[in-house]
């Protein structure tokens, strides 16, 4: 895969997605949009990788939009509409990070802002160096929350966090997000990807589409009902309970050995 505004690195069963504009803070033009849909597609399509990371070149981990893309201006008289940017550029990423049926660390080495707050935090893991700061930025410029960030922060942090996040468009430091319930854990400084390098290494030998069912299951969460949520557990559970790394799991169990899940 040619990419200009990304890098991508696979090694061992993990994918590393480097967002790769350091100058504007990894802030997201079309092209590193489309770009990072790209590698999504290759990580869901490809049965090798078992867990994917996702990260920032340099002092940022993302600052939402790139600001001067949308600006009308004698180069680019007329920009792409605000609504088509939104479900061409994001959209799809969330959605693919949300169904992709494997584990997505967001390793946040810098500030994440707007858009690439949200990225971060629609991942299932986030583990953020701790003079990290997210901001909800798009009150500071009129606008409102995207990229998930309605859907994930509520269900996070509760509405008076979410909604102080978003109105007031303050910076919430790595250590009050975690202990806000926001993120999965924070980390010494220039240690965020080291770690998730450990948790992705620990999450891709384990059993993939036990997971892939599982994030399933806590996405419709929310908007079940028990009996609903009930049934849909049951019904993954026949299909978890038909994989080969079920077999795996129960017969090392029984000869007292460590499982070698293959992801099947
Ligand atoms: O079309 C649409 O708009 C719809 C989509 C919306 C989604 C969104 O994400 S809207 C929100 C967009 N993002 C922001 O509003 C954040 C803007 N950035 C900031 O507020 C600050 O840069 C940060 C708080 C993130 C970091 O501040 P700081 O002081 O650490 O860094 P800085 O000096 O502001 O930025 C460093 C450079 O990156 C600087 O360039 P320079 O002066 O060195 O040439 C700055 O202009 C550039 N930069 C930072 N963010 C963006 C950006 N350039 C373009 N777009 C950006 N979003």
């Amino acid at each position: 895969m040619n990419t200009n505004f990304i890098s991508v690195e696979v090694n061992q069963g993990v994918m590393i997605l480097t967002l790769n504009r350091p100058e504007v803070l990894n802030s997201f033009n079309e092209a590193m949009a489309k770009e990072t849909q790209m590698a999504l597609d290759q990580a869901e399509q490809n049965p090798e990788i078992r867990a994917v990371i996702i990260t920032g070149e340099g002092r940022g981990f993302c600052a939402g939009q790139d600001l001067q893309e949308v600006l009308t201006s004698e180069m680019n008289p007329t920009p792409k509409p605000i609504q088509k940017i939104v479900e061409e550029h994001y959209n799809p990423i969330v959605q693919k990070i949300r169904e992709i049926e494997k584990p997505v660390i967001a390793a946040v080495n810098g500030v994440a802002a707007g858009a690439g707050a949200n990225l971060a935090l629609v991942c299932d893991f986030v583990i953020a160096d701790e003079s990290v700061a997210f901001v909800q930025a798009f009150s500071k410029i009129g606008l409102v929350p995207d990229t998930g960030g309605t859907w994930i922060l509520p269900r996070l942090v509760g509405m008076a966090q979410a909604t102080r996040m978003m109105f007031l468009g303050d910076k919430v430091m790595a250590t009050e997000a975690k202990s806000l319930g926001m993120i999965y854990d924070v980390s010494e400084n220039g240690t965020a990807l080291e770690k998730s390098k450990n948790l992705a290494g620990q999450l891709a030998v384990q059993p993939t589409k036990a997971f892939g069912y599982t994030k399933k299951l806590l996405n419709q969460s929310f908007e079940s009902i028990l009996s609903q949520q009930l049934q849909a557990e049951a019904l993954f559970q026949a299909k978890a309970g038909a994989t080969e790394d079920h077999q795996e799991g129960v017969a090392a169990f029984l000869e007292k050995r460590k499982p070698h899940y293959q992801g099947k």
